[in-house]
């Protein structure tokens, strides 16, 4: 018997999070078949690093996405990775890195950064921003990206760099249906939680034509959803046809 209860950002029911990080995690123990409720937690700050996602098993606190991954398989074997080999390994190590610590640059300035993103995101993730609790992180993700380099660089530049990694994501896939094996592994609950964050957010930004252009992934996006949001996939088919 488990208890486990998934610290996440709130979302729409049936739908997937808008933090790729929280998504992520919400695929990894959906994939390891585990029950588990998912909570906001009254004071994120709270906790030793201040971030989500943040998994609680039992009287065990685990932080950030990677650590919970490996806390899965440690406790739980839930390896998730379909006895794939090291090179495949390797590969899912790497590809995991590139969205976690370079790709998700362009999906945090695009929504908190940039005018367009920043106008919508403020309604969706902080009803308005009445306290100006999101000016303060907009801040603090301009100066931390800048210091970075990220922040350095011109909007056109910015677009480059993430469409190439955009670009090797769909060429990685071709024309399987998941990453790396013929069932999901850990590297499509990273993907996935990417990709559907590019092309589906009801955040609109340039993300969405750069990954729209690869129709696998697009198609990729539809066959995650029906798998783990298929709600939520009704949901944006019915929005679709109105
Ligand atoms: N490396 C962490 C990153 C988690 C992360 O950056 N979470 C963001 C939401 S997408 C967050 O909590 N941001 C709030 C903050 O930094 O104050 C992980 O993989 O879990």
């Amino acid at each position: 018997m488990t208890d486990l209860t998934l610290y996440a950002y709130p979302t729409m029911p049936g739908f997937f999070n808008g933090s790729p990080y929280c998504g992520k995690v919400d695929i990894l123990l959906k994939l390891a078949g585990m029950d588990f409720t998912t909570e906001m937690p009254e004071n994120p700050k709270g906790f030793s690093k201040g971030k989500l996602p943040v998994l609680k098993d039992g009287d065990e606190i685990i932080e950030d996405s990677e650590f919970i991954r490996l806390h899965l398989i440690e406790k739980y074997g839930a390896t998730l990775d379909q006895g794939l080999s090291n090179d495949a390994k390797a590969v899912g190590h790497a590809v995991c890195r590139m969205l976690d610590e370079r790709t998700i640059y362009g999906l945090a300035w695009s929504r908190w950064v940039e005018d367009e993103g920043w106008a919508q995101a403020k309604e969706l993730f902080l009803e308005g921003d009445p306290n100006g609790i999101g000016e303060t992180m907009r801040r603090e993700i301009r100066e931390g990206y800048t210091f970075a380099g990220f922040g350095r660089h011109t909007a056109e530049e910015q677009r480059q760099f993430i469409k190439s990694d955009i670009d090797c994501i769909a060429t990685l896939l071709g024309d399987q249906d998941w990453f790396l094996a013929n069932q999901p592994t850990y590297l499509d609950a990273t993907v996935f939680s990417y990709i559907a964050n590019f092309y589906a957010s009801p955040i609109k930004t340039w993300l969405i034509p750069i990954t729209a252009k690869h129709d696998n992934l697009v198609a990729y996006f539809e066959r995650g959803m029906e798998r783990w949001y298929p709600e939520g996939l009704q949901m944006l088919k019915s929005m679709a046809a109105e």
